[in-house]
């Protein structure tokens, strides 16, 4: 083990409710039904492909690619004014501590979300500099299931897959970690998969994981 790879939203962040509050918006200026349950199934899941999933509740014409973009476009600005919002005291002690322990000990740190969003939302947070590098949204053509933003990360890292461990909350993104042959840690939703080699209910566990507590 020489480095940690962590999503962001349900790891280090929680934006569930602000990415909920903003496609609600969306959908019900569509008249679309959307709910909490349905908002679930958005977990690690790509812009284009959470609209997807919203509009299998839609029953009018069919919407062009222009009107999609414009529908995506138009939650994200909501989404973004929510995150504006976000201060450091939307992470806990437990995670900026355990990072510190991580680093001191000589892991290198990176982020592996599917948020274009990602950058933003560490700045907000002050966390920016607690990672050695970013993999996110902007830098993959294929979402998760498919291990590429985890692969790029390590790549980044200078690390080979072998010795990465991967956080994740979302079943999909304990697919793309073993997709890209590294070890899945999973966390909140993901504790409950039995894909994931390691499964904690607390942040600050890692660190037993990492031989260090
Ligand atoms: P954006 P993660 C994911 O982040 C979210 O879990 C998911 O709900 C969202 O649709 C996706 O990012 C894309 O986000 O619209 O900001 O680009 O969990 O991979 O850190
Ligand atoms: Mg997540």
């Amino acid at each position: 083990m020489k480095a940690f790879i962590f999503d962001l939203d349900g790891v280090i962040v929680f934006t569930d409710k602000f990415h909920y509050q903003a496609w609600k918006k969306m959908a019900d200026s569509m008249g679309i039904y959307f709910d909490e349950t349905i908002n679930n199934r958005l977990r690690g899941v790509s812009r284009a492909e959470s609209l997807e999933i919203i509009l299998e509740r839609y029953e009018g014409t069919p919407l062009s690619p222009e009107k999609k973009a414009a529908l995506m476009e138009e939650k994200n600005n909501t989404y973004r004014s929510l995150l504006a919002t976000m201060t450091p005291c939307d992470v806990t002690n437990q995670v900026r501590d355990t990072l510190k322990k991580l680093r001191e000990a000589g892991f290198k740190l990176a982020i592996g979300s599917s948020s274009k969003n990602a950058r933003f939302i560490l700045e907000k947070v002050a966390l920016t500099d607690a990672f050695d590098a970013i993999s996110d949204g902007n830098n993959i053509t294929h979402s998760k299931p498919d291990p590429e933003v985890f692969v790029k990360a390590g790549q980044f890292l200078g690390e080979a897959p072998e010795d990465c461990v991967v956080i994740e909350d979302a079943y999909a993104g304990i697919d793309a970690a073993k997709a890209a042959e590294m070890t899945a840690v999973g966390i909140g939703d993901a504790s409950g998969y039995d894909k994931a080699d390691y499964k904690i209910h607390e942040f600050s566990e890692l660190l037993k994981i990492a031989g260090i507590a």
